[in-house]
């Protein structure tokens, strides 16, 4: 068993999270928003906003973008690219956006009307070509397609318009570009949606072809399943691309990580860094992505919250000792076996990591530093004199 401090550096070596430009803009809930002073208007904000993040956690360089929410024009892509570079990060997965055009009423690649599907599939290709030209191998794709009522359509027929969609998606990929298939249970769709849980994914990305695999969003299961089990049976396929980092008490609630379950995800985590110790230590391609955006926190606060909370987790579940676990698994020990994770997971890590920040050049206490560094106050009062000069009533110019 490595030094306690070797092993949460080593960790922390390897560890990036994408954050996502909508969780800097103002958003909310379907009950209305609460704007707040600071928060993004345009993609330019995003990118400074997630230049900071990046600059306080040393492990954010780069952004999840939606399409049309960030490349309102598409022929300006590289100014984007270059906005980003000049905050210090690059563009990360490229998400189509397949669910808030008027067509997309009753669905997107689900929907009964050929033309509208023909549509969305336009507007993944699109996307994925987005994705060559900035550098980005992750096409991000999340549906809100399915049905309010029995009867309303064909679930099989859903799912064979799905199959030919993300077939003909797939055909336009480079071949360093992969698809991510994320599933949710229910919302907008309250009856059905057609990529529900991790097996409809799990499938629809095995039929797309060999560059897809499935996304985790820690929210968009239901309530007591168990996440870990879903993260261990996709690795040992082959078939886990990446996460979606939020926490939920009943629903897609969009929670910051950790808040409610911050077990959960360390063993969510252990199952990666047992499944790479088993592997020499040679750790899966994952795409780690926060996935928030918050109506009532402060919006960098609260990325930073979420970014050092993945990072202590990440590091707690380092320090299980595999060997002894496996041993004690062998022969039955299971409170012994259980012990390996709880003591790992009540390991005070926060001395580790704030060396290994040091060593780095970077603030012990990232949200601290924030606070100190006046950003807020600055953004506030400069986003608030645009807003009223571009007319915003309040929010962004778009998302
Ligand atoms: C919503 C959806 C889903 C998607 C995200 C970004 O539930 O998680 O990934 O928006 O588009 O949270
Ligand atoms: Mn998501
Ligand atoms: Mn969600």
């Amino acid at each position: 068993m490595i030094a306690p401090e070797i092993a949460v550096s080593h960790a922390l070596e390897h560890f990036f999270i994408e954050t996502p430009s909508w969780g800097y803009a103002d958003t909310g809930t379907r009950f209305g928003k609460f704007h707040q002073p600071a928060a993004a208007i345009d993609m330019a904000d995003k990118l400074a906003d997630a230049g900071q993040v990046h600059r306080l956690t040393g492990c954010c360089p780069t952004v999840a973008t939606h399409v049309l929410w960030d490349f309102p024009d598409l022929s300006k892509a590289s100014e984007i690219v270059a906005a980003a570079s000049k905050h210090g990060v690059r563009i990360g997965s490229i998400n189509p956006n397949l669910f808030q055009d008027q067509e997309y009423k009753l669905g997107s690649i689900g929907n009964p009307d050929e033309a509208v599907r023909a549509k969305a599939v336009q507007h993944i290709c699109d996307s994925i070509d987005l994705g060559k030209e900035l550098h980005s191998h992750a096409i991000s794709l999340w549906f809100a397609d399915g049905t309010n009522y029995p009867g309303q359509d064909s679930i099989r027929a859903r799912k064979h318009r799905f199959e030919s969609a993300l077939r003909e998606a797939h055909k336009r990929l480079d071949p360093d570009q992969f698809l991510l298939v994320e599933y949710k249970p229910f919302e907008p769709a309250f009856y059905q949606t057609d990529l529900a849980d991790w097996g409809m994914a799990y499938m629809m990305a095995k039929m797309a072809g060999p560059q897809a695999k499935v996304l985790v969003d820690t929210g968009h299961h239901y309530l007591s399943q168990n996440i870990e089990q879903i993260v261990a049976w996709l690795l040992d396929e082959n078939m886990l691309g990446g996460f979606h980092f939020n926490d939920r008490r009943y629903a897609d609630d969009d929670l910051t990580l950790g808040s409610i379950d911050p077990y959960q995800i360390f063993r969510i985590f252990h199952e990666i860094h047992f499944y790479a110790w088993e592997r020499g230590g040679v750790y899966p391609k994952i795409d780690y992505m926060i996935d928030q955006s918050h109506n009532l926190k402060p919006k960098i606060e609260a990325m930073i919250q979420t970014v050092t909370t993945a990072q202590e987790l990440y590091a707690k579940a380092a320090l299980v000792d595999h060997e002894a676990m496996v041993r004690y698994q062998a022969e039955g020990r299971i409170i012994d076996a259980e012990m390996c994770l709880k003591k790992a997971f009540n390991t005070d890590v926060s001395a580790a990591i704030g060396e290994w920040r040091k060593s780095h050049d970077l603030p012990s206490d990232p949200l601290a530093a924030h606070r100190a560094s006046g950003y807020e106050a600055a953004a506030a009062a400069e986003r608030s004199a645009r807003r009223i000069a571009l007319g915003l009533t309040g929010g962004s110019s778009y998302a």
